[in-house]
């Protein structure tokens, strides 16, 4: 087994950073619709996090935001003229495309793709198929970009393997790693890959969510599964509780966590939870797998969505053992915080909890889990990544100067026509450039 170290990629977040209330099923995003943001707050606070994992010995690097408000959608859309008159009329014609293409949600890199180590490939390459996002407008329109972004950091061919987003349309409705797990005794070694799904896009006779919609379909997690050449013992494939979507469960990362062999979940979290843990004891074979399963009557559902305690990081300590990452809605709670010092009492793998503000993107229904993408490279792999995307001390300084200079403290609905904005966004992203030696647009 070569050596391989699971890094976690997290999304910067952008200058646009807003409340928009655009996706349906998504509680905190409905609910905060039209609030005021506060864009770099919301940078600064992933940095923290960022920068507190790396000081715990955790592998951590950053994922540049996509440049918004995104005017060539808009020009796709049929508005003309100048950039600012291309603002001024959407704004006036179809406020909710502004928002749309004004989003910052490229700071969700969870869903920015599915990557799958080479450990698990036939072909002995990372695979990466950038998340179509198809169900949200405007997320759909990441995938490109995305695509383009992770082809720039990770381009050496001999190592690395990009798909393009799978065909857009709610078939193929995929979300990245929201709905993918990787379970493995150790990161280098092969590992089980569990894809979540909400429901079969072409037999309307499955279960399915009645209210909310299932981003994610049985069809688009196979055809991720034959791209990332998996070997079919290795791979389980899971249906979502409905009933869970329909309660602001949009997500699979919003109910269930796993990392190496923990996988931490709530009771509701699968439509046929037996058969679900069955395969993946089968394909993970015989060696120590922990299920930590916690019951509704622990954690009622409500409370699971509201404080967002499965949408923690789990992640494995230099120094032994596991620790989640929480975000303060989890502190917040006592339910939920009861819960916590109980589970350190016992003989899990998780030994420590620690508490992140990340309130900013949690009112979006982003957590700590949300905002990063898990990638797992050998030395050698990661060796050919020349981009400077690794945090450091000199990075975590460097990105808050660079915040300070760029971002601003306030942003409201009427500010998105602003063309100053875009003017402040465009050298926001290319100062970032510079700084990260990485060219992506
Ligand atoms: O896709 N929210 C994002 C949150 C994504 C969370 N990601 C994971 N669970 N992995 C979404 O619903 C809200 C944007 C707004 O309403 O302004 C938004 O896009």
């Amino acid at each position: 087994m070569t050596q391989a170290y699971e890094i976690n990629f997290d999304g910067l977040v952008g200058p646009t950073h807003n409340y928009a209330g655009l996706s349906y099923g998504n509680v905190a995003s409905m609910g905060n619709s039209s609030a005021v943001s506060n864009p770099r707050e919301a940078v600064k606070q992933g940095l923290q996090k960022m920068y507190a994992l790396h000081k715990l010995g955790i592998p951590q690097a950053v994922l540049p935001p996509l440049l918004r408000p995104d005017l060539a959608t808009l020009r796709r859309l049929g508005f003309t003229g100048t950039d600012a008159q291309v603002l001024n009329k959407v704004a006036k014609q179809a406020p909710v495309l502004l928002a749309c293409v004004s989003s910052a949600s490229s700071m969700w890199t969870a869903n920015a793709c599915t990557m799958s180590p080479s450990a698990d490939s036939l072909d002995g390459k990372v695979h990466f198929t950038a998340a179509n996002l198809a169900n949200r407008f405007h997320r759909s329109i990441e995938g490109p970009q995305t695509a383009k972004l992770l082809r720039a950091i990770f381009a050496d061919e001999s190592h690395f393997a990009h798909h393009d987003p799978l065909p857009l349309g709610d078939h193929f409705g995929d979300e990245g790693a929201a709905n993918h797990t990787r379970l493995c005794r150790e990161y280098g070694e092969p590992g089980v890959q569990i894809f979540v799904y909400g429901k079969y896009a072409f037999d309307p006779t499955q279960p399915a969510p009645q209210k909310f919609p299932a981003r994610q379909t049985r069809e688009a997690s196979e055809a991720i599964a034959r791209l990332h050449q998996l070997h079919a013992d290795k791979v389980v494939f899971v249906q979502q509780n409905p009933a869970v979507i329909d309660q602001g469960v949009f997500h699979n990362d919003v109910i269930a966590v796993g990392n190496r062999n923990v996988l931490f979940f709530h009771e509701q979290a699968f439509l046929d939870k037996d058969t679900a843990l069955a395969d993946i004891r089968r394909a993970y074979g015989d060696d120590e797998l922990h299920f930590i399963e916690v019951s509704s009557k622990a954690m009622p559902l409500e409370d699971a969505v509201r404080s967002y305690l499965f949408n923690s990081q789990l992640v494995s300590l230099p120094t032994g053992g596991m620790a989640l990452i929480v975000p303060g809605e989890c502190e917040a709670n006592p339910r939920v915080w009861a819960y916590l010092q109980e589970l350190l009492t016992r003989q899990t793998p998780i030994k420590a909890v620690h508490v992140f503000d990340v309130k900013q993107s949690m009112r979006n229904g982003g957590g700590p889990a949300c905002l990063r993408q898990r990638i797992v490279l050998t030395e050698s792999q990661r060796s050919t990544v020349s981009a400077k995307v690794w945090m450091s001390d000199e990075a975590f300084s460097a990105l808050n100067a660079w915040a300070d200079r760029h971002y601003r403290e306030s942003l409201s609905a009427a500010d998105l026509a602003d063309p100053q904005l875009f003017i402040e966004s465009e050298q926001a992203v290319s100062a970032l450039q510079l700084l990260l030696t990485l060219r992506y647009r």
